[in-house]
């Protein structure tokens, strides 16, 4: 079976939509065709200020959030990042073949140190650990959303790189991007993407967020001039979103669903989307919360996937050291 791997950071109580429709729901599919690795990544959490008791608490909750919304522990290997060594031994290897150019180029790294007082070395060397995360496990497939292309443009220069130096290592990963499902944006400000960070709660949907939470954002979210629904990003950024994530939430092609409310309102079609979330997440969160009344079960799960996971990742690793010259 073919490889992927993936992570999600633990920087929140509740992952969003965009975490959700972006990476979640292909994480989920994919565990059916791929030996599939998913980790939490507590370890670039830290790269900003993190509380350490919140730390903890999101971690777990996290993991709880992969199973609830599909990951099977009996299929995909479920695990902590900081549970796994060979991450950060790794990643001091490829920041050593990383230049400063080439990390202070990254786009979220200019973004995320222009918001910081404090600018950490850890966001800077940000992407040679994701890099890590990714080459231990020598996967061919890494499903992201559009904001972490030009890390996985790095990961694979930096597998290059290395394998050109040092002898064929790592297989180079390809990045999934789906196109449809790239970028799901802020429901108050649909220029931007939805996001932790994005100031106002109000147009990030939380998918541990109850009915009345997810009813109230997506009908106070932004449209669009005119009244036509219809699928047109440029000129409709705010009815286009809600198209997209009613298309992933129901698995219906975004024409049938724009064909379905020709003639109607935007109203009509808040309703709904405001209906399918609701039921779409509302399980999803019952199961998180059940999981996490049992943490010690939690905490079994993801020991047995630090453990499956760190046999392979220290394979490479140790292949790597040789051949570098540790000894
Ligand atoms: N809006 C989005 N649309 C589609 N995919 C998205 N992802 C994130 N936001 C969107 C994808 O989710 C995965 C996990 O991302 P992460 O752990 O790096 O989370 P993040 O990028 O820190 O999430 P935020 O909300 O964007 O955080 P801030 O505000 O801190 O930058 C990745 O595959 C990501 O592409």
């Amino acid at each position: 079976q073919p490889r992927t791997v993936s992570g999600i950071q633990a920087t929140s109580d509740s992952l969003h939509l965009g975490n959700y429709i972006g990476a979640l729901q292909q994480f989920v599919t994919h565990q059916e065709s791929h030996d599939a690795f998913y980790f939490i990544a507590n370890m670039h959490a830290i790269t900003v200020e993190q509380d350490p008791a919140e730390l903890r608490e999101r971690t777990l909750r996290t993991a709880a959030q992969f199973i609830a919304a599909g990951l099977d522990p009996e299929k995909s290997t479920i695990f902590v990042q900081s549970q796994v060594p060979a991450h950060p031994q790794l990643s001091w290897v490829l920041e050593c073949t990383t230049s400063m150019g080439e990390a202070s180029r990254m786009t979220q790294f200019k973004d995320k140190s222009a918001k910081q007082e404090h600018v950490s070395l850890g966001l800077l060397t940000y992407p040679a650990l994701m890099a890590a995360d990714i080459l231990l496990y020598n996967p061919q497939l890494v499903p992201v959303g559009e904001d972490q292309r030009q890390h996985l443009e790095l990961t694979r220069n930096l597998a290059e790189r290395f394998n050109y130096r040092f002898g064929k290592t790592f297989t180079v990963p390809e990045a999934q991007i789906l196109k449809a499902t790239a970028k799901i944006y802020d429901l108050q400000n649909p220029g931007a993407k939805m996001s932790k960070s994005q100031p106002s709660p109000q147009g990030r949907i939380d998918i541990l967020d109850d009915a009345k939470a997810l009813t109230k954002k997506i009908k106070s979210a932004v449209t669009d001039d005119g009244t036509e629904i219809a699928f047109d990003p440029e000129n409709k950024p705010g009815v286009s979103n809600l198209l997209t994530i009613y298309s992933s939430l129901t698995s219906r092609s975004v024409d049938d669903i724009v064909a379905e409310y020709e003639g109607k309102m935007y109203g009509h079609l808040k309703v709904d989307l405001a209906e399918v979330a609701v039921e779409t997440l509302t399980p999803v969160r019952e199961r998180t919360l059940e999981l996490l009344e049992d943490r010690a079960q939690l905490q079994a799960i993801l020991d047995r996937g630090a453990e499956k996971a760190s046999a392979i990742a220290e394979a490479t690793l140790r292949e790597v050291y040789d051949k570098i010259g540790f000894i």
